[in-house]
């Protein structure tokens, strides 16, 4: 291993590392490149000993093969914009990085297969829940609060009027994605970055159990009858579709485009209106509906139609695959679900798709690649607006959605993650995840699409992710820092209220917006 010895190493122990480096290569003359305790000393925290994903994805072969020429060596280099990969320039000299990067795209000696019987063999039910049909606490079911706090890797339940924390509960390694509530709001499902998803009983406060449904997984969606639970894996290239009931396995689906191209799942969405989830898939320019309502909707494209052989129970979840004219990534739901708009793979760009036809009707001009997951909807001059920040520039995009044109983009000061808003408040909160201005938190006018007020809650701290409560008079924030908290403001008045000391939390869920799908917060 090879160190960099000119470096400004911000980190004492990268300093450290980078003295000894060069007193061994003094001693020692040049010292080979050694990938594997590069692996070892660097990745594994987050990539996993197997390389198979942790927190950060599976290094291997299959989940690197679009990174061609010499991007893989660059993102170890320089970190991954809009995620948490940090640079190593400063660590590894370029030969090492070389002998990193076709260590990573050497295939490993097997990838153990995950399919129905493996998925089923980890299923861990809790022997000592209990079931509770009311909650055992007097609080409103409907104005809980979840906070995911991601730096001890725990879930506080908080009273929405109080804000008291229930019950604070341990999940799996690196929760992503929002936790998806069953439509009654009693049920929590939560899923980690290595597949597993958890169930919870609110009521009861008591975990029901866990399955690791893929190896290296994105998100989760609800289906509308609250019976399934879909998981989007990377890895292998499978949606696992689970019994919200006993988390027992419903269908393991392999994702192969028309072409046969294998392909990783970007996002499962809930589309309740049209009974399916949709899947946006990162190797193939198609998106996918998968049905769970015993009636799938019959559109007369017989070529967008497959046979996925037979189901493993007796509802046997059809899909539908529409080809679309680029690879789309990230998507956002009108709220009738017939038109999704999606995210140019490329970052530069998006595209509306007409579910119904199943055809493209519209461009979008959305540069600096869109965050659309992250966007929200209200009224505005007559028609309605979406809202989308982008994790590249300094600029929220508002595009009206009977046009598909972009009537407004707000500056901000600097590239946001999160955006959020409540049919009761005026104000829709955006955040400055990137950049030196990352402890700051716009507040935007929905009427004039004018910043109206910047809030600053701790200084150099990181503040992001916001959610209402039920009725929209409070609005939390989180300071995403490990001595973090969750300041709790009037949402009129921008005044704080209270502030719930936290481990790094990141998204915070509340029951009632989310399962009436408030159109201030993502679905
Ligand atoms: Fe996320 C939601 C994809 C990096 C925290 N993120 C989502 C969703 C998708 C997505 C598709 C919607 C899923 C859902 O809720 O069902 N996220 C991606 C990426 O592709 C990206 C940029 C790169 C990656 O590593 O996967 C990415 N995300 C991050 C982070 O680095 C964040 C900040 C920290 C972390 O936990 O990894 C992060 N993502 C979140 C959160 C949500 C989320 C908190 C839920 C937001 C919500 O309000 O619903």
């Amino acid at each position: 291993m090879t160190r960099n010895i000119n470096s400004s190493d911000p980190a004492p122990h990268k300093s450290l590392k980078s003295a000894l480096a060069l007193t061994l290569t003094l001693l020692a003359g040049p010292i080979i490149a050694d990938p594997a305790a590069d692996y070892t000393e660097f990745c594994v925290e987050c990539h996993g000993a197997d390389r198979l994903g942790g927190v950060g994805p599976a290094l291997i072969p299959q989940t690197l093969r679009r990174m061609r020429g010499p991007k893989v060596a660059h993102v170890i280099s320089e970190g991954r914009e809009a995620t948490q990969m940090p640079g190593f320039a400063d660590l590894l000299d370029p030969p090492a990085i070389e002998a990193l990067t076709a260590y990573l795209k050497t295939p490993l000696d097997s990838v153990p297969p995950w399919n129905e019987a493996e998925i089923t063999a980890s299923r861990e039910m809790n022997p000592d829940y209990t079931p509770a049909e009311t909650p055992i606490w007097p609080s409103d079911p409907l104005n809980i609060t979840l906070a995911v706090e991601t730096g001890d890797h725990h879930v506080s339940v908080l009273d929405g009027d109080t804000f008291e924390v229930l019950a604070r509960f341990p999940t799996p390694f690196a929760v992503h994605g929002g936790p998806k509530f069953d439509p009654k709001g009693r049920f929590v499902f939560i899923m980690s970055r290595d597949g597993w998803v958890q169930k919870y009983d609110l009521y009861a406060l008591q975990e029901v159990g866990r399955i690791r449904a893929g190896l290296n997984a994105r998100n989760i969606a609800m289906s509308g009858d609250g019976k399934w639970v879909a998981v989007a894996n990377y890895l292998p290239n499978t949606l696992t579709i689970l019994s919200t009931d006993d988390l027992s396995v419903a269908k393991v689906l392999d994702i192969k485009g028309k072409d046969g191209t294998d392909s990783r799942v970007s996002a499962v969405y809930q589309a309740p209106p049209r009974e399916s989830f949709v899947l946006a898939l990162k190797d193939v320019p198609e998106i996918w509906e998968v049905f769970y309502g015993d009636n799938p909707p019959q559109f007369g494209f017989a070529h967008d139609w497959r046979d996925e052989g037979p189901a493993h129970t007796d509802i046997p979840f059809p899909v539908r695959k529409i080809t679309t004219p680029d690879y789309l990534d990230d998507f956002f739901f009108d709220q009738s679900y017939e038109y999704v708009m999606g995210a140019s793979r490329s970052g530069d760009g998006g595209q509306v798709i007409d579910l119904v036809i199943g055809q493209k009707v519209a461009d979008l001009d959305l540069p600096g690649m869109p965050h659309l997951g992250s966007g929200i909807t209200w009224a505005w001059n007559g028609t309605t607006v979406m809202a989308t920040p982008h994790l590249k520039d300094g600029v929220i995009s508002v595009i009206d959605m009977q046009t598909w044109e972009t009537v407004k983009q707000i500056k901000t000061q600097g590239p946001g993650f999160f955006m959020r808003s409540h049919e009761n408040s005026k104000y829709v909160w955006a955040d400055v995840f990137f950049g030196p201005n990352r402890d700051k938190m716009h507040i935007i006018d929905k009427e004039t699409l004018e910043i109206v007020h910047t809030l600053q809650p701790v200084k150099d701290a990181t503040v992001a992710h916001v959610e209402f409560t039920r009725d929209g008079a409070e609005a939390l924030v989180s300071v995403w820092e490990d001595d973090g908290a969750v300041i709790v403001y009037d949402a009129n008045t921008l005044e704080e209220l209270r502030r719930l000391p936290m481990r790094k939390p990141s998204g915070k869920y509340n029951v009632f917006n989310k399962i009436t799908f408030s159109e201030g917060t993502s679905h």
